[in-house]
């Protein structure tokens, strides 16, 4: 296992690499420029980038959010200049020992929360917080505002300006597609993409629904263990992998995560891991926990238990973390909590280790 952790540039990210070095046992970064969706990742970019890091004694095997244009999802005629851009990333990020490249095939919404600093009654800390009931009065044009207004200045991953601009064009362009269409756009871009990857040594692992239902009435194709059988399916390679994200599966307490995790463990079929707790609060309505089992729903155990059995040699990173000691900074991607988070990991995998010799 490589714990990671998520880092958004020197540029935008209030927390210094020099700091990351510092959690211990942390091996490298998932990083990521911050580009729209659909253009290339130049060379001279990526290059710069995995120099910054390399100095600061960290890898950079893992990059998020190469974003897929909506034009891919939807299948319309200039999927294929925007899949060139994609291919020409790939192939650009391998140069620069890029091995796992996490995206997600979601229709506009990358992930999605009512309240992006709900105070934890516990204990004062705040976190990310859902509850489909707030969202029955918001439509989607009110709640992008708000969370544009939440997000303290920061963008958000999912959440950029010009993907956001051309909301109410995109949501009708959706109306009409149906998951097995989405499914059909998917198989289009995955042929395309996968045989690359499976030259230049890169495995792709697609981000999980978050929450992990419809919303909206868009289409969404990738919440659940059988969802996930068919993606890969689409295209079956060892190149086409899952980012198990513990968190946006868990949303749904029908989704068994140390079971989905040994499905695809076993598999070879899990590229990267995001290990978080989330609590049920009732009927789709969470908050995003603490790491730590007992202040959650998920059993943290059950679940590095999952990963050490079956894919021990893994990506992973502490997802959200909580804003705690006060810290500013951009909603679930603060430092405190998110070192506290792989720290208790990294102790739940010293143990397992220990115990199985
Ligand atoms: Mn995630």
């Amino acid at each position: 296992m490589k714990m990671t952790f998520r880092w958004y540039g020197s540029q935008s990210d209030p927390i210094s690499l020099k700091y990351i070095k510092q959690i211990p046992g942390m091996s490298g970064l998932m990083g990521l420029l911050d580009k729209p969706a659909g253009v290339v990742w130049e060379e001279d970019e990526i290059k710069a980038l995995v120099d910054e890091v390399h100095a600061a004694g960290l890898e950079f095997e893992v990059v998020e959010s190469v974003n897929v244009h909506e034009d891919i999802k939807m299948g319309l005629p200039s999927r294929d200049e925007y899949i060139a851009n994609y291919i020409t990333t790939i192939r650009n990020l391998a140069k620069y020992g890029v091995k796992v490249i996490i995206y997600n095939f979601m229709p506009v919404f990358d992930w999605l929360r009512t309240d992006l600093a709900r105070e934890i009654p516990e204990d004062g800390s705040n976190s990310l917080y859902y509850n489909e009931a707030d969202l029955g009065e918001m439509g989607p044009m009110e709640i992008v505002r708000r969370t544009a207004e939440d997000s303290k200045g920061f963008t958000l991953p999912g959440w950029e300006p010009e993907r956001l601009a051309l909301l109410e064009t995109t949501l009708k362009q959706y109306e009409g597609i149906t998951p097995d269409m989405l499914r059909e756009n998917y198989k289009y871009f995955l042929d395309a993409v996968i045989p690359v990857c499976e030259e230049v040594g890169v495995r792709m692992a697609c981000h999980p629904d978050d929450p992990a239902w419809p919303i909206f009435g868009l289409p969404r194709i990738a919440h659940s263990q059988e969802d996930f059988d068919k993606i890969i399916k689409l295209h079956d390679s060892p190149a086409n992998t899952v980012c198990l994200c513990t968190g946006s599966l868990g949303s749904n307490p029908e989704n068994d995560i140390p079971a989905i995790i040994r499905h695809f463990g076993e598999m070879d079929r899990i590229g990267a891991m995001h290990v978080r707790n989330v609590k049920f609060l009732g009927y789709r309505h969470f908050r995003e926990a603490a790491h730590l089992s007992s202040t959650g729903d998920l059993d943290m155990f059950a679940i590095m238990k999952a990963i050490y059995d079956t894919c021990p040699d893994t990506y992973i990173r502490p997802d959200h973390g909580r804003m705690i000691w006060d810290e500013q900074g951009r909603p679930g991607y603060g430092l405190y909590d998110r070192a506290l988070g792989a720290t208790y990991l990294n102790g739940l995998w010293e143990a397992i280790q220990r115990m199985d010799k």
